[in-house]
């Protein structure tokens, strides 16, 4: 009773955590909110199913035909639109990687008591619809507009707090990047776990400002002060750090695992040899991927990169390591072509936000069979 009341009034502080032990609650929403699974790193575009998911709050059941989306307050010529409505509009399809901020999390030490991402939180699909901007303008929002505020249809409680999941971007936010009202994945209709039947996709951005399940756009004359856009999703040094908001991904890469895993604890076992190494890089900045190392468990070596289905979309990098047998940790790291590059270790974050450390990928190879 007094835990549960606790939850929606008095919330203090998320309960410490231990490295390596996760907690009933960091399970449940693991079992949830699923990663791809790192062999599809393989893959340009994730197989739509492969996506990985973060849902906060229950996935809403909205009824595509009767949904509408309304330009509601703070504009001139308000408006709603159909699902067929603006499938009637210019449509444009966009390969875009999405990373989820939290992704890394597990990385940390302390982390913190939320979704305990390792690696696996990014995936790339082809997203179709209508370019935003200009919607909005048809809207006219008022004079003295300073963000447009992006609200979900989904609702809940976070730190005590009860809230419709929404998001804001500033008027040159939407001047400059390239955002998309999305009711297509892969070629397919949003399924529900990804928004169904819309959603908007902010390119090169983390993945919580592509609000799901999108109901109402507002022109706003002073920032948004929803939850998700001020209580969370910045970058802090401690918990009460006011912090800076997390924006564009970091660059980073993964490795596609090499070998065969233990079932259980998935370490990798690899036979001596030539083996063909293949991983992706990405990086939100709008710059696209200058380099990749590979790190074989004694030295950085080069690796040839394919370049990527359009400016959002993840680059393929590969190079054939010549297997030793032995205990070795994997490493890849991407700098991108605005000199950004992946530290070796995480950095510190209160609430796991971008950590775009290099991986570790411990690997066993075995002598080659005779
Ligand atoms: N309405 C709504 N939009 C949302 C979320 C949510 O919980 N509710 N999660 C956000 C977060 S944190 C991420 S990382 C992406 C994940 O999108 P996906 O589940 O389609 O991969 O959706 C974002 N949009
Ligand atoms: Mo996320």
């Amino acid at each position: 009773m007094s835990k549960l009341t606790d939850i929606f009034k008095n919330f203090k502080a998320h309960p410490a955590t231990q490295d390596g032990i996760f907690s009933e609650d960091e399970v449940r929403l693991a079992n949830r909110n699923s990663g791809i699974l790192l062999e599809t790193l393989k893959h340009d575009i994730t197989p739509t199913g492969l996506h990985y998911l973060l849902i906060h709050f229950d996935v809403p059941s909205i009824d595509t035909h009767s949904h509408r989306l309304d330009f509601a307050k703070g504009f001139d010529n308000p408006y709603s639109l159909s699902i067929n409505d603006i499938q009637a509009l210019p449509q444009q399809t966009l390969p875009v990687t999405l990373e989820c901020a939290g992704n890394g999390r597990s990385g940390l030490s302390p982390r913190t008591h939320s979704m305990p991402w390792g690696y696996e939180a990014v995936s790339t699909s082809e997203w179709t619809g209508t370019p935003l901007a200009p919607l909005i303008e048809r809207a006219q929002p008022k004079s003295d507009t300073v963000e447009f505020s992006f609200i979900g249809a989904d609702r809940g409680f976070d730190k005590g707090v009860e809230h419709t999941f929404g998001r804001s971007l500033t008027v040159e936010q939407i001047a400059s990047l390239n955002v998309l009202l999305v009711h297509t994945m892969n070629g397919q209709p949003l399924l529900p776990q990804h928004g169904a039947p819309l959603r908007i996709i902010v390119p090169g951005w983390y993945g919580m400002a592509s609000v799901k399940w999108l109901t109402t756009i507002d022109a706003l004359n002073t920032p948004y002060q929803g939850f998700q856009q001020v209580r969370t999703y910045r970058y802090r040094d401690h918990k009460d750090d006011a912090g800076y908001p997390v924006t564009s991904i970091r660059v980073k890469s993964l490795i596609s695992p090499p070998g065969i895993p233990d079932w259980v604890t998935r370490l990798r076992h690899v036979s001596a040899g030539p083996v063909n190494m293949i991983g992706r890089a990405w990086s939100g900045s709008g710059a696209s991927i200058a380099n990749v190392e590979f790190y074989n468990g004694k030295d950085w070596q080069p690796t040839t990169l394919t370049p990527p289905k359009g400016q959002f979309g993840w680059t393929q990098w590969t190079t054939e390591w010549n297997a030793t047998p032995g205990e070795h940790v994997l490493s890849c790291r991407a700098t991108d072509a605005h000199g950004e590059t992946q530290p070796l270790e995480p950095r510190w974050d209160a609430s796991g936000f971008g950590n775009n450390a290099v991986q570790k990928m411990p690997v066993y190879v075995d002598k080659p069979h005779t």
